[in-house]
């Protein structure tokens, strides 16, 4: 899964892939920059504490600055160029500036700006694209009735300056699948505040700035302070952020929200070698989870053991667990749940 960091120039993209990949490394290649990132979890820190494992291990999600952003002359809105080679992405993040800089910030109206050129974007391929059906019909050529539907539903959508993730009946048309829409896809807005609002609780920074707007789910942070968090070492990080009256940096949030906007769940595996989140998709069966392990474990799946994480949690241990009946045994026909403890029955 990809998440691209999207937004006008010199809105703090880069400070904040900074922030979110730390030293872990990045690489770029084509116009981006991608890097990893660890979807905090305070249920892999519990059960690292529970185990002791030699290794502890986050579910991950990739993060792709695209710097031909940093190209654009369009102060206003976003270079179709750009918004073009972001189409690959699962999910984009929509940064906005709302701290002082050479030029007046206005947070608002940026995101109705690039989100306003993002629906222009998906008007303009849709419309394209029913052209070309309706001339082939023209010379005689068999056109899909179902895809001139589909189109012609997303056209509506987007023409009445909507996000076509707001129509998800529409959206979901695997005649639409192709063409990558930017506005089907899950868009947050992250408002990159000055350190003077660091304080402030999100909505009223928020209120400030007269956001959110068009329905998108917006939060705040401070790239800047973030960065600042997320290079120093570990063991002084909780002192720092106590200074700032903080109880996490914002990024761990927004990194859960965009998981979760993605579809995405996260089922448990614990042990005396390793501790690790696994990610699916929500509504994984069983099997199919097994198989993010180890193509060898879904072959083979005989059944899932089964605890819940809070279960686990308040009753201490795997042991306890089994004696308060909170042990399940589950089939190839188990949805797995977020936060599932799971060891998998195999034969191979
Ligand atoms: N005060 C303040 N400055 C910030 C913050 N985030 C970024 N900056 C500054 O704003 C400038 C632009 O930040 P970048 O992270 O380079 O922004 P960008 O979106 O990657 O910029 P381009 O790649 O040029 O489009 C830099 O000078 C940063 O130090 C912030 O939260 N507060
Ligand atoms: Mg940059």
């Amino acid at each position: 899964m990809k998440v691209a960091l999207v937004g006008l120039p010199q809105s703090g993209k880069s400070t904040l892939f900074h922030a979110l990949t730390g030293a872990s490394g990045s690489s770029s290649k084509g116009g981006f920059t991608m890097g990893m990132v660890d979807v905090p979890d305070a249920r892999v820190d519990r059960l690292n504490e529970i185990y002791e494992p030699k290794k502890k291990t986050y579910a991950r999600l990739e993060i792709v600055e695209a710097q031909a952003a940093a190209k654009s002359e369009n102060r206003t809105g976003m270079d179709p160029a750009f918004l073009n080679a972001v189409k690959p992405m699962d999910a984009l993040l929509l940064i906005v500036r709302a701290f002082d800089g050479p030029d007046m910030c206005e947070p608002a109206a940026d995101v109705k700006n690039v989100v306003s050129d993002m629906i222009l974007t998906d008007l303009v391929a849709v419309e394209g694209r029913l052209e070309r059906l309706e001339s082939e019909k023209k010379k005689g050529r068999k056109v899909e009735p179902d895809e001139v539907a589909a189109l012609e539903r997303a056209r509506d959508v987007l023409g009445a300056d909507r996000l076509l993730i707001t129509a998800p009946e529409v959206a979901a048309a695997p005649e639409l699948r192709n063409f990558a829409l930017l506005t089907a896809k899950p868009i947050l807005v992250l408002v990159n505040v000055s350190d003077a609002e660091i304080g402030l609780p999100g909505d009223k920074a928020l209120g400030m700035f007269g956001l959110p707007v068009m329905g998108l789910p917006t939060f705040v942070c401070c790239a800047k302070v973030e960065e600042e968090i997320a290079d120093l070492p570990p063991e002084e990080r909780q002192e720092f952020q106590q200074a700032l009256g903080i109880a996490e940096p914002a990024l761990n949030m927004v990194i859960r929200e965009v998981y979760g906007a993605l579809g995405l769940i996260s089922f448990l595996t614990g042990g005396k070698d390793e501790v690790r989140a696994w990610t699916i998709q929500r509504g994984t069966l069983a099997p199919r989870a097994a198989g993010v392990i180890h193509s060898d474990i879904e072959k083979g799946f005989i059944r899932a053991e089964v605890i819940h994480y809070t279960d686990f949690d308040r009753l201490g241990s795997e042991a306890e667990a089994r004696k308060a009946g909170k042990y399940r045994l589950e089939g190839k026909e188990y949805p797995v749940g977020d936060g599932d403890i799971i060891n998998f029955r195999f034969n191979v």
